[in-house]
Protein backbone atom coordinates (compact mmCIF):
# COMPACT_ATOMS: atom_id res chain seq x y z
CA UNK A 1 0.00 0.00 0.00
CA UNK A 2 2.60 2.37 1.11
CA UNK A 3 5.09 1.30 -1.83
CA UNK A 4 1.48 2.13 -3.98
CA UNK A 5 1.08 5.53 -2.81
CA UNK A 6 4.56 6.77 -3.33
CA UNK A 7 4.75 5.12 -7.09
CA UNK A 8 1.60 7.13 -7.39
CA UNK A 9 2.19 10.14 -6.27
CA UNK A 10 5.66 9.62 -8.08
CA UNK A 11 3.31 9.74 -11.32
CA UNK A 12 1.56 12.36 -10.26
CA UNK A 13 4.89 14.64 -9.51
CA UNK A 14 6.59 13.55 -13.53
CA UNK A 15 3.27 14.35 -14.73
CA UNK A 16 3.06 17.59 -13.00
CA UNK A 17 6.61 18.66 -14.17
CA UNK A 18 6.03 17.76 -17.99
CA UNK A 19 2.67 19.63 -17.00
CA UNK A 20 4.29 23.20 -16.22
CA UNK A 21 7.79 23.00 -16.83
CA UNK A 22 8.60 24.87 -14.21
CA UNK A 23 9.48 22.14 -11.69
CA UNK A 24 13.01 24.03 -10.19
CA UNK A 25 10.51 27.54 -9.67
CA UNK A 26 7.69 25.38 -7.86
CA UNK A 27 10.83 24.47 -5.83
CA UNK A 28 11.73 27.74 -4.73
CA UNK A 29 10.23 29.99 -1.95
CA UNK A 30 10.61 33.90 -2.94
CA UNK A 31 11.02 36.17 0.72
CA UNK A 32 10.81 39.64 -0.43
CA UNK A 33 12.58 41.84 2.41
CA UNK A 34 12.31 45.20 2.57
CA UNK A 35 14.44 47.46 4.38
CA UNK A 36 16.01 50.77 4.67
CA UNK A 37 19.67 50.29 3.16
CA UNK A 38 20.16 54.16 2.40
CA UNK A 39 19.20 57.16 3.85
CA UNK A 40 19.37 58.30 7.46
CA UNK A 41 18.31 54.43 8.87
CA UNK A 42 20.37 52.72 6.47
CA UNK A 43 22.48 51.69 9.65
CA UNK A 44 19.15 49.61 10.70
CA UNK A 45 18.41 47.89 7.29
CA UNK A 46 22.37 46.50 7.20
CA UNK A 47 21.79 45.10 10.69
CA UNK A 48 18.50 43.42 9.96
CA UNK A 49 19.86 42.15 6.18
CA UNK A 50 23.02 40.76 7.91
CA UNK A 51 20.73 38.66 10.66
CA UNK A 52 18.39 37.53 7.37
CA UNK A 53 21.28 36.21 5.88
CA UNK A 54 23.10 34.97 8.45
CA UNK A 55 19.98 32.19 9.43
CA UNK A 56 20.02 31.35 5.71
CA UNK A 57 23.65 30.54 5.85
CA UNK A 58 23.25 28.62 8.62
CA UNK A 59 20.85 26.08 7.36
CA UNK A 60 21.54 25.96 3.95
CA UNK A 61 18.25 28.33 3.19
CA UNK A 62 15.92 25.33 2.48
CA UNK A 63 13.10 24.87 4.51
CA UNK A 64 10.21 22.46 4.34
CA UNK A 65 11.71 20.73 1.22
CA UNK A 66 11.87 24.02 -0.18
CA UNK A 67 14.61 26.54 -1.39
CA UNK A 68 14.25 29.54 0.09
CA UNK A 69 15.25 32.88 -2.29
CA UNK A 70 15.83 36.28 -0.03
CA UNK A 71 14.73 39.52 -2.21
CA UNK A 72 16.27 42.62 -0.96
CA UNK A 73 14.48 45.71 -2.12
CA UNK A 74 16.14 49.47 -0.54
CA UNK A 75 12.72 51.97 0.42
CA UNK A 76 15.64 54.33 1.64
CA UNK A 77 12.75 54.83 4.75
CA UNK A 78 10.27 56.56 2.57
CA UNK A 79 6.49 54.89 3.28
CA UNK A 80 5.60 54.97 -0.29
CA UNK A 81 8.63 53.46 -1.73
CA UNK A 82 7.74 50.66 0.64
CA UNK A 83 4.19 49.89 -0.13
CA UNK A 84 5.30 50.28 -4.21
CA UNK A 85 7.98 47.38 -2.75
CA UNK A 86 5.42 45.40 -1.25
CA UNK A 87 3.12 45.66 -4.28
CA UNK A 88 5.94 44.55 -7.02
CA UNK A 89 7.17 41.79 -4.60
CA UNK A 90 3.70 40.29 -4.57
CA UNK A 91 2.72 40.90 -8.02
CA UNK A 92 5.53 40.58 -9.87
CA UNK A 93 7.86 38.42 -8.01
CA UNK A 94 4.94 36.51 -6.83
CA UNK A 95 6.94 36.20 -3.32
CA UNK A 96 5.59 34.17 -0.66
CA UNK A 97 6.31 36.29 2.79
CA UNK A 98 7.06 39.97 3.19
CA UNK A 99 9.33 41.15 5.58
CA UNK A 100 11.68 43.39 6.98
CA UNK A 101 10.19 46.76 7.87
CA UNK A 102 12.69 49.06 9.63
CA UNK A 103 10.04 51.63 11.07
CA UNK A 104 6.39 51.81 11.86
CA UNK A 105 5.08 54.21 9.02
CA UNK A 106 7.15 51.26 6.73
CA UNK A 107 5.53 48.47 7.97
CA UNK A 108 2.07 50.47 7.86
CA UNK A 109 2.45 51.30 4.50
CA UNK A 110 2.89 47.71 3.38
CA UNK A 111 -0.45 46.50 5.53
CA UNK A 112 -2.96 46.40 3.47
CA UNK A 113 -1.25 45.11 0.92
CA UNK A 114 -0.59 41.64 3.12
CA UNK A 115 -4.25 41.63 3.91
CA UNK A 116 -5.59 41.64 0.61
CA UNK A 117 -3.08 39.45 -1.19
CA UNK A 118 -3.19 37.16 2.06
CA UNK A 119 0.55 37.30 2.43
CA UNK A 120 2.32 37.13 5.75
CA UNK A 121 4.31 40.19 6.60
CA UNK A 122 7.28 39.78 9.36
CA UNK A 123 8.34 42.77 10.80
CA UNK A 124 11.64 42.42 11.71
CA UNK A 125 12.65 46.04 13.38
CA UNK A 126 9.52 48.69 13.46
CA UNK A 127 8.06 48.57 17.38
CA UNK A 128 4.84 50.54 18.10
CA UNK A 129 2.63 48.29 19.86
CA UNK A 130 -0.33 48.53 17.57
CA UNK A 131 1.19 47.59 14.12
CA UNK A 132 0.26 44.32 14.63
CA UNK A 133 -3.58 45.08 14.68
CA UNK A 134 -2.97 46.79 11.01
CA UNK A 135 -3.18 43.23 9.36
CA UNK A 136 -4.39 39.56 10.74
CA UNK A 137 -1.10 38.83 8.11
CA UNK A 138 1.35 40.48 10.49
CA UNK A 139 3.70 38.50 12.89
CA UNK A 140 6.59 40.46 14.96
CA UNK A 141 9.68 39.41 15.60
CA UNK A 142 11.00 42.80 17.00
CA UNK A 143 9.77 44.07 20.17
CA UNK A 144 6.99 47.00 21.57
CA UNK A 145 7.87 50.15 22.53
CA UNK A 146 5.92 49.57 25.77
CA UNK A 147 7.10 46.16 26.51
CA UNK A 148 10.40 47.62 27.19
CA UNK A 149 9.42 51.08 28.71
CA UNK A 150 7.00 49.74 31.23
CA UNK A 151 9.64 47.68 33.53
CA UNK A 152 11.40 50.87 32.67
CA UNK A 153 9.36 52.87 34.99
CA UNK A 154 9.24 50.07 38.06
CA UNK A 155 12.92 50.31 37.63
CA UNK A 156 12.85 54.28 38.39
CA UNK A 157 10.46 53.87 41.16
CA UNK A 158 12.17 51.27 43.23
CA UNK A 159 15.54 53.33 42.81
CA UNK A 160 14.68 56.45 44.48
CA UNK A 161 14.25 58.37 41.17
CA UNK A 162 11.12 60.78 41.80
CA UNK A 163 11.06 63.13 38.78
CA UNK A 164 11.82 62.51 35.30
CA UNK A 165 12.26 64.26 31.85
CA UNK A 166 11.27 62.24 28.74
CA UNK A 167 12.85 63.28 25.07
CA UNK A 168 11.41 60.90 22.82
CA UNK A 169 10.92 61.50 19.12
CA UNK A 170 7.98 62.57 17.46
CA UNK A 171 5.52 58.97 16.17
CA UNK A 172 4.63 55.79 16.78
CA UNK A 173 7.52 53.98 19.17
CA UNK A 174 8.65 57.12 20.19
CA UNK A 175 5.28 58.18 21.56
CA UNK A 176 4.00 54.61 22.81
CA UNK A 177 7.40 54.77 25.12
CA UNK A 178 6.33 57.84 26.49
CA UNK A 179 3.08 57.02 27.34
CA UNK A 180 4.00 53.39 28.91
CA UNK A 181 6.73 54.60 30.66
CA UNK A 182 4.24 57.58 32.03
CA UNK A 183 1.39 56.31 32.97
CA UNK A 184 2.83 53.58 35.30
CA UNK A 185 5.52 55.85 36.31
CA UNK A 186 2.93 58.71 37.69
CA UNK A 187 0.61 55.62 39.24
CA UNK A 188 3.64 54.65 41.44
CA UNK A 189 4.02 58.39 42.73
CA UNK A 190 6.41 59.85 39.91
CA UNK A 191 6.28 62.80 38.40
CA UNK A 192 6.69 63.83 34.57
CA UNK A 193 7.67 66.46 32.49
CA UNK A 194 7.95 65.64 28.49
CA UNK A 195 9.10 66.71 25.46
CA UNK A 196 8.87 64.93 21.85
CA UNK A 197 11.58 65.55 18.79
CA UNK A 198 10.86 65.96 15.38
CA UNK A 199 12.10 62.26 13.47
CA UNK A 200 13.55 64.15 10.57
CA UNK A 201 16.92 66.26 10.83
CA UNK A 202 16.40 66.35 14.74
CA UNK A 203 18.48 69.35 16.63
CA UNK A 204 18.16 68.02 20.42
CA UNK A 205 19.74 71.05 22.00
CA UNK A 206 16.85 72.95 22.50
CA UNK A 207 15.25 69.98 24.22
CA UNK A 208 18.20 69.38 25.85
CA UNK A 209 18.41 72.53 27.01
CA UNK A 210 14.79 72.45 28.98
CA UNK A 211 15.80 69.10 30.73
CA UNK A 212 19.18 70.15 31.98
CA UNK A 213 16.92 73.37 33.36
CA UNK A 214 14.41 70.94 34.63
CA UNK A 215 16.62 69.74 37.05
CA UNK A 216 14.94 65.70 36.99
CA UNK A 217 16.48 62.69 39.21
CA UNK A 218 16.96 60.92 35.28
CA UNK A 219 16.33 61.78 31.51
CA UNK A 220 14.10 59.26 30.41
CA UNK A 221 14.94 59.08 26.68
CA UNK A 222 13.81 57.02 22.97
CA UNK A 223 15.35 57.92 19.83
CA UNK A 224 15.55 54.90 17.22
CA UNK A 225 18.29 52.90 16.96
CA UNK A 226 21.19 54.60 14.59
CA UNK A 227 20.34 57.86 15.90
CA UNK A 228 21.30 57.37 19.39
CA UNK A 229 24.64 58.72 19.13
CA UNK A 230 23.85 61.95 17.63
CA UNK A 231 21.37 62.46 20.51
CA UNK A 232 24.84 61.22 23.15
CA UNK A 233 26.88 64.20 21.08
CA UNK A 234 24.38 66.60 21.75
CA UNK A 235 24.07 65.50 25.17
CA UNK A 236 27.88 65.74 26.34
CA UNK A 237 27.75 69.71 24.46
CA UNK A 238 25.13 70.43 26.99
CA UNK A 239 27.10 69.18 29.63
CA UNK A 240 24.47 66.81 31.23
CA UNK A 241 27.29 63.78 31.29
CA UNK A 242 28.28 65.69 34.30
CA UNK A 243 25.22 67.42 35.57
CA UNK A 244 24.19 63.98 37.78
CA UNK A 245 21.20 63.65 35.87
CA UNK A 246 20.71 59.61 34.92
CA UNK A 247 20.18 58.29 31.37
CA UNK A 248 17.32 56.01 31.29
CA UNK A 249 15.10 54.39 28.66
CA UNK A 250 14.29 51.66 26.56
CA UNK A 251 17.74 50.42 24.77
CA UNK A 252 17.25 52.42 21.29
CA UNK A 253 19.73 55.03 22.07
CA UNK A 254 22.45 52.44 23.06
CA UNK A 255 22.61 50.10 20.29
CA UNK A 256 24.85 47.69 20.20
CA UNK A 257 26.12 49.14 17.23
CA UNK A 258 27.02 52.15 17.97
CA UNK A 259 28.31 51.50 21.87
CA UNK A 260 32.23 52.18 20.91
CA UNK A 261 31.22 55.18 18.60
CA UNK A 262 29.27 56.46 21.60
CA UNK A 263 32.26 55.71 24.32
CA UNK A 264 32.62 56.69 27.70
CA UNK A 265 29.97 58.87 28.01
CA UNK A 266 26.97 55.87 27.63
CA UNK A 267 28.40 54.26 30.45
CA UNK A 268 25.98 53.91 33.64
CA UNK A 269 23.27 54.46 31.54
CA UNK A 270 20.45 51.80 32.57
CA UNK A 271 18.02 50.70 29.54
CA UNK A 272 15.84 48.15 29.43
CA UNK A 273 15.19 45.94 26.24
CA UNK A 274 15.07 42.26 24.88
CA UNK A 275 18.71 42.35 23.28
CA UNK A 276 22.39 42.63 24.30
CA UNK A 277 25.41 41.38 22.15
CA UNK A 278 26.65 40.54 26.23
CA UNK A 279 23.47 38.27 26.75
CA UNK A 280 25.04 35.52 28.70
CA UNK A 281 23.87 32.02 26.79
CA UNK A 282 25.50 29.71 24.74
CA UNK A 283 22.71 30.18 22.24
CA UNK A 284 24.12 34.03 22.30
CA UNK A 285 27.55 33.49 22.24
CA UNK A 286 27.62 31.30 19.15
CA UNK A 287 25.10 33.84 17.51
CA UNK A 288 27.41 37.05 18.13
CA UNK A 289 30.58 34.76 17.22
CA UNK A 290 28.73 33.47 14.03
CA UNK A 291 28.27 37.01 12.93
CA UNK A 292 31.43 38.38 13.52
CA UNK A 293 33.03 35.37 11.70
CA UNK A 294 30.58 36.46 9.12
CA UNK A 295 30.49 40.57 9.02
CA UNK A 296 34.19 41.34 10.19
CA UNK A 297 34.59 44.33 12.00
CA UNK A 298 30.14 44.48 13.03
CA UNK A 299 28.76 43.45 16.10
CA UNK A 300 24.80 42.43 15.96
CA UNK A 301 22.43 44.35 17.78
CA UNK A 302 18.77 44.35 18.19
CA UNK A 303 18.07 44.71 14.76
CA UNK A 304 20.34 42.00 13.76
CA UNK A 305 17.97 39.72 15.91
CA UNK A 306 15.08 40.46 14.46
CA UNK A 307 16.24 39.74 11.25
CA UNK A 308 17.49 36.64 11.98
CA UNK A 309 14.72 35.38 14.58
CA UNK A 310 12.08 36.81 11.44
CA UNK A 311 13.91 34.28 9.41
CA UNK A 312 13.61 31.42 11.64
CA UNK A 313 10.21 32.24 11.92
CA UNK A 314 9.63 31.80 8.63
CA UNK A 315 11.82 28.84 7.91
CA UNK A 316 10.18 26.82 10.85
CA UNK A 317 6.96 27.74 9.12
CA UNK A 318 7.20 26.32 6.42
CA UNK A 319 8.71 22.94 8.41
CA UNK A 320 5.87 22.72 10.12
CA UNK A 321 3.37 23.33 6.32
CA UNK A 322 6.02 21.18 5.07
CA UNK A 323 6.45 23.57 2.36
CA UNK A 324 2.66 24.85 2.02
CA UNK A 325 2.79 28.16 1.39
CA UNK A 326 -0.75 29.88 1.55
CA UNK A 327 -0.89 32.85 3.48
CA UNK A 328 -2.95 32.03 6.39
CA UNK A 329 -1.41 28.43 6.90
CA UNK A 330 2.07 30.01 7.59
CA UNK A 331 0.65 32.64 9.79
CA UNK A 332 -1.05 29.69 11.34
CA UNK A 333 1.75 28.06 11.71
CA UNK A 334 3.43 30.87 13.30
CA UNK A 335 1.26 31.35 16.20
CA UNK A 336 2.53 29.99 19.10
CA UNK A 337 5.62 28.85 18.02
CA UNK A 338 8.36 29.23 20.42
CA UNK A 339 12.39 28.96 21.02
CA UNK A 340 15.49 29.73 22.46
CA UNK A 341 16.34 32.71 20.65
CA UNK A 342 19.97 34.46 20.62
CA UNK A 343 17.71 37.12 22.83
CA UNK A 344 16.41 34.22 25.16
CA UNK A 345 13.63 32.35 25.07
CA UNK A 346 11.00 33.74 22.44
CA UNK A 347 7.06 33.16 22.00
CA UNK A 348 4.64 34.36 19.34
CA UNK A 349 0.97 35.13 21.47
CA UNK A 350 -1.35 33.03 19.21
CA UNK A 351 -4.27 35.63 19.69
CA UNK A 352 -1.96 38.87 19.06
CA UNK A 353 0.67 37.44 16.00
CA UNK A 354 2.84 39.79 18.43
CA UNK A 355 6.01 38.00 20.14
CA UNK A 356 6.88 37.15 24.10
CA UNK A 357 9.96 37.43 25.03
CA UNK A 358 11.98 38.48 28.63
CA UNK A 359 12.82 42.18 28.78
CA UNK A 360 16.20 42.97 30.61
CA UNK A 361 17.28 45.69 32.74
CA UNK A 362 20.97 46.56 31.70
CA UNK A 363 23.44 49.03 32.58
CA UNK A 364 25.96 50.04 29.92
CA UNK A 365 29.65 49.26 31.43
CA UNK A 366 33.22 48.60 29.70
CA UNK A 367 34.06 44.79 29.94
CA UNK A 368 37.33 43.00 28.45
CA UNK A 369 37.99 46.94 27.11
CA UNK A 370 34.87 46.87 25.26
CA UNK A 371 31.40 49.03 25.86
CA UNK A 372 28.37 46.63 26.60
CA UNK A 373 24.87 46.68 28.28
CA UNK A 374 25.30 44.36 30.97
CA UNK A 375 21.85 42.94 31.90
CA UNK A 376 21.86 42.45 35.48
CA UNK A 377 17.95 41.41 35.94
CA UNK A 378 15.74 39.55 34.05
CA UNK A 379 11.53 40.85 33.55
CA UNK A 380 10.42 37.06 31.94
CA UNK A 381 8.27 36.60 28.95
CA UNK A 382 6.58 39.72 28.71
CA UNK A 383 3.40 40.36 26.39
CA UNK A 384 3.12 43.79 25.00
CA UNK A 385 0.81 45.87 27.74
CA UNK A 386 -0.83 47.83 25.24
CA UNK A 387 -2.62 44.80 23.73
CA UNK A 388 -2.83 42.97 27.19
CA UNK A 389 -4.84 45.89 28.60
CA UNK A 390 -7.45 46.07 26.19
CA UNK A 391 -9.10 42.55 26.88
C1 LIG B 1 11.24 51.94 15.42
C2 LIG B 1 11.28 51.54 16.75
C3 LIG B 1 12.45 52.20 14.77
C4 LIG B 1 12.49 51.41 17.42
C5 LIG B 1 13.64 52.05 15.46
O1 LIG B 1 14.84 52.26 14.86
C6 LIG B 1 13.66 51.67 16.78
C7 LIG B 1 9.97 52.12 14.71
C8 LIG B 1 14.86 52.62 13.53
O2 LIG B 1 9.02 51.41 15.05
O3 LIG B 1 9.91 52.98 13.79
O4 LIG B 1 14.84 51.57 17.42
Amino acid sequence: MTNRRHLISGIAGIAMMAFTGHAMAQDVVKVGLILPMTGPFASIGKQVDMGARLFLAQNGATAGGKKLELILKDDGGNAESTRRLAQELVVNDKVAVLSGFGLTPLALAAAQIATQAKVPQIVMAAATATITEASPFIVRSSFTLPQASEPMADWALKNNIKKVFTVVTDYGPGIDAETSFTNKFKAGGGTVESVRVPLRNPDFAPFLQRASEAKPDALFVFVPAGIGAQFMKQFVERGLDKSGIKLIGPGDVVDDDLLEGIGDVALGAITTQHYSAAHDSAANKAFVAAFKAAYPGTRPNFMAVGGYDGMRLIAEALNKTIGKTDGDVLVNAMKGMTFESPRGPILIDPETRDIVQNIYIRRTERKNGEIYNIEFETIPMVKDPVKAAKK
